[in-house]
């Protein structure tokens, strides 16, 4: 079977939030249910950046401007279905059901924290495109155990010049395994523009060369992102195999808080993007459609914030741990280079 190049970009409303396509169906309170995924996705980023300059969380991604692909790609899964994500991939797994205090704890170091069981989201990775290939192995086995489950993979564009995003595309093809494959190209790989990792007009279009169909989406509009995920998956669950899509949204914000865009991003460019901010654009069509007031707008932000503090308070409350206990990690029977490390560790922290 042959996939037709996809020649446009998906898009539901514009960046002035008028209604350009076909709306999904979706009820108002589904609606608004994303409206405060997203500003929970900007709160959480604003804060943990703050937490970071307090000296009181470890290195930080923030997510401010893609929050709509986070919300539209983890919005249509079933509680059973699996996510893989990078480190930007926070607020899908939010909305899939693993707790902010989990995150957070992993930020400020906690080893060995695993995220709740039933969110079916496996620990975000750092290095680049491996959790595409964990993706496609949890589509592979729910395919063998004939499973009605469905594996999303989740990754930036950067990450799709590494080999195991394409080994990823070839699996999943061939196998024909129950996956959707998800570039949220955010036009940045820190200082690497989008236009260094491939020549080709879409990424998207890599999904045809595989065999399999290749979208590209609007990723600051949150309804088109949910409409053309929606229908992979129930594609990917119907056994009609693996998609790609191609998101096309941007990173508003530095690529962590150990980076300043100001170096390389001409301002120009950011300026542009703002006036694409995928909540400005939702907020506007919720106006309206009478579905939000300001007032409703504002009382939602402090919802959220309240949240927020509550899991930091939380985090707080969780005891330290002991520092070696990252050995314990490692193997289940400890080597003896293991127990020498372990034994450096204590010894050193005796002395200081
Ligand atoms: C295999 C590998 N190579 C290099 C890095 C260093 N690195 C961390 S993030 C990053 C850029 C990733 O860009 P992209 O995939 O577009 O994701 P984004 O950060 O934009 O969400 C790089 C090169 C890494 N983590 N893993
Ligand atoms: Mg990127």
């Amino acid at each position: 079977m042959s996939f037709p190049l996809a020649e446009k970009m998906h898009q539901v409303l514009t960046p002035e939030g008028e209604v350009v396509g076909e709306l999904p169906d979706l009820s108002a309170e589904q609606l608004l249910g994303f409206y405060r995924w997203m500003i929970f996705g900007r709160l959480f980023s604003d804060r943990m950046v703050a937490l970071q300059r307090q000296g009181r969380m470890g290195t930080f991604g923030p997510l401010n401007g893609q929050e709509a692909t986070s919300v539209g790609v983890a919005a249509p899964l079933q509680a059973e279905d699996w996510i893989t994500g990078s480190y930007r991939e926070f607020l899908c797994y939010f909305v899939k059901g693993v707790l902010p205090v989990e995150v957070m704890r992993r930020y400020r170091g906690h080893v060995g924290v695993r995220y709740n069981a039933e969110a079916r989201c496996l620990p975000t990775q750092i290095v680049l495109a491996t959790q595409m290939l964990h993706a496609a192995g949890l589509a592979m086995a729910i395919k063998y155990e004939g499973k009605p489950q469905v594996a999303v993979g989740v990754c930036g564009d950067g990450a799709t010049s590494e080999g195991d995003f394409n080994e990823t595309l070839n699996f999943a093809a061939v196998f024909q395994a129950p996956m959707v494959i998800v570039v949220q190209n955010n036009g940045w790989a820190i200082s690497t523009p989008r236009g260094y990792q491939t020549r080709a007009e879409f990424i998207a279009h890599r999904g045809p060369g595989f065999g399999m169909p290749g979208y590209v989406v609007d990723g600051n509009d949150v309804l088109a992102v949910y409409q053309v995920m929606s229908d992979c998956v129930a594609r990917a669950r119907a056994g009609d195999g693996p998609s790609l899509i191609e998101a096309i949204t941007y990173r508003m914000g530095a690529h962590t808080t150990a980076d300043d865009p100001t170096k390389y991003r001409p301002a120009a460019e950011l300026e542009a993007w703002r006036k694409r901010d995928p909540i400005t654009r939702f907020h506007k069509f919720l106006l309206d459609r009478q579905m939000l007031t300001e007032p409703e707008a504002a009382d939602i932000q402090e919802q959220v914030k309240a949240d927020i503090q509550a899991a930091i308070d939380d985090l707080d409350a969780t005891p330290p741990q002991n520092p070696a206990d990252i050995f314990d990690l490692v193997y289940e029977t400890p080597t003896p280079q293991i127990e020498q490390q372990r034994a450096a560790l204590l010894d050193s922290l005796k002395e200081a």
